[in-house]
């Protein structure tokens, strides 16, 4: 090779690196996080479940670590996403009582550190597609909380036609969102999974060049529960089995477009889902397998869940992990990997970095995890595999001062919570009721507020444009 051939080749490898550098603004793995909606301990195949069949996400679960004592912070939607995002329990940042409806005015305050603007902080380009359900006023929603994209529903599928009912209030319609903007009314549910899909491929084929964080709360499987034709009636498990079936199949789209960019091993995905089945709906809602209770209760099948964590080169495929962990814990987590400061108030939740990778001797750091009904009042504690429940009947109608006993299970010998040790063991009741009432009072203590907002940034009333949608 003559030496200006050579000279030249240097001079275009220079520039085109140089190029390179610049388009990629990459500064950590990519980050994609699935979080369904009220779907099951037991609702995957590789969960157990018998007749429901999700090839994708055993997939992403034999590539990875599935953690088998994983807790959300809540047994319901809006407090649970708030821990998610926040890496706080509900209570902290004032997200406890409940979730929000569409006539309510307040939201996730925006000076909290999501688990977003974390990311975005570090140079990521964040999307959030699907079901947002920590406030819808301007100001409250997720481009107001660390994200650069958003499409979806911005609280839950059931809050229109589902609560239509005569004489009550629950007279509002469902908006399809893009950014800030309504761009549809009552969208077709049968299409909610492959719309929202559809919005995290276009997103990450954008950024392949970039550091991403997509979030991906998809409205399914909560009631009512909705296919696209192509899955209406495949599932032997039913109508929640096509649905499960559907998210599963746009799992699989996910990472097979991963893995055509060429991002299979820069990227971590998580899968794992906001509370337990909705019971009473019967089989239009999911199992919790082996465990007691569902969604809204404070039984394990209220808030135990699946969670699967992929991570080629770094988490150990094919492992199984039953140390303690919480959603709390997936802020502190993944900002130790991406090295980002941790927010500078107070958050709940631990790194448990060395969980997902199956360090030898790795243990919980969670020493122990507090229990609040859906309404937000104190329920229990867990520390060890002891769990308390105070009142004991674990259907969020317990207080602390209620005049029934308190239970208490050895929740890892027993998951089903068939066996009340609280005769048997007094002292360690009365001292696990002392410890979850200080918790209690400490979070109360420093609680951080909601944020108000009196604007709309849509008129969510049924008849508001004077036009009823006829659904
Ligand atoms: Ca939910």
């Amino acid at each position: 090779m003559n030496r200006w051939l050579a000279l030249s080749w240097l001079v275009l490898s220079v520039v085109c690196g140089a190029v390179r550098a610049q388009d990629s603004g990459r500064t950590g793995p990519n980050v994609v996080l699935f979080f369904t909606d009220d779907q099951g301990y037991a609702d995957l195949s590789c969960q157990g479940h018998p007749t429901i069949r999700t090839p994708h996400i055993d997939r992403l679960a034999a590539e990875g670590c599935k953690m088998t004592q994983f807790y959300v912070a809540a047994p319901l939607c809006s407090p649970s996403r708030a821990a998610l995002l926040t890496g706080c329990y509900p209570k902290r940042v004032s997200m406890h009582e409940h979730v929000i409806f569409p006539g309510y005015d307040y939201g996730l305050h925006t000076d909290e550190v999501t688990l977003a603007d974390l990311l975005h902080d570090r140079g990521y380009v964040t999307g959030c597609f699907g079901k947002w359900h920590l406030g819808h006023r301007p100001g409250l929603l997720p481009l107001d909380q660390g994200f650069d994209v958003y499409a979806g529903l911005p609280y839950s599928n059931d809050m229109a036609q589902y609560h239509r009912r005569a004489g009550n209030d629950y007279q509002f319609r469902l908006p399809w969102m893009k950014g800030n903007a309504v761009v549809e009314w009552e969208p077709d549910q049968h299409l909610l999974t492959r719309r929202t899909t559809d919005a995290v491929l276009e997103f990450v084929t954008q950024n392949r060049n970039n550091a991403f964080f997509a979030y991906v709360p998809y409205s399914m499987p909560h009631i009512p529960i909705y296919a696209s034709p192509e899955f209406e009636g495949t599932s032997p498990r039913g109508r929640y089995g096509d649905v499960i079936e559907e998210i599963d199949r746009n799992v699989g789209r996910v990472l097979d477009r991963l893995d055509e960019l060429g991002l299979r091993d820069d990227t971590i995905v998580l899968f794992s889902s906001d509370n337990g089945p909705w019971l009473p709906f019967k089989l239009d809602g999911g199992s919790a397998g082996p465990l007691r209770g569902g969604k809204g209760t404070n039984w394990e099948g209220g808030q135990h869940v699946p969670f699967v964590v992929r991570w080629p080169g770094h988490v150990p495929a094919g492992t199984v992990c039953s140390e303690l962990s919480t959603a709390m814990d997936v802020l502190p987590t993944l900002a130790a990997i991406v090295d980002a400061a941790l927010p500078e108030r107070v958050i709940d939740g631990h790194d448990v970095g060395a969980l997902w990778r199956g360090e030898a001797g790795a243990k919980s750091p969670t020493e122990h995890f507090v229990y609040y009904t859906g309404k937000g009042a104190l329920a229990g504690v867990r520390r060890g595999p002891w769990k308390l429940l105070l009142g004991g009947d674990g259907n969020g109608g317990s207080s602390a001062e209620g005049g029934k006993p308190d239970a208490l299970y050895q929740v890892e010998q027993d998951v089903g919570e068939q066996w009340d040790l609280a005769a048997k063991h007094p002292e360690l009741v009365a001292e696990l009721r002392a410890l979850a009432q200080r918790l209690d009072a400490e979070l109360e203590a420093a609680a951080r507020p909601t944020r108000v907002v009196r604007e709309q940034a849509f008129d969510p009333r049924r008849d508001a444009d004077g036009q009823s949608t006829g659904k």
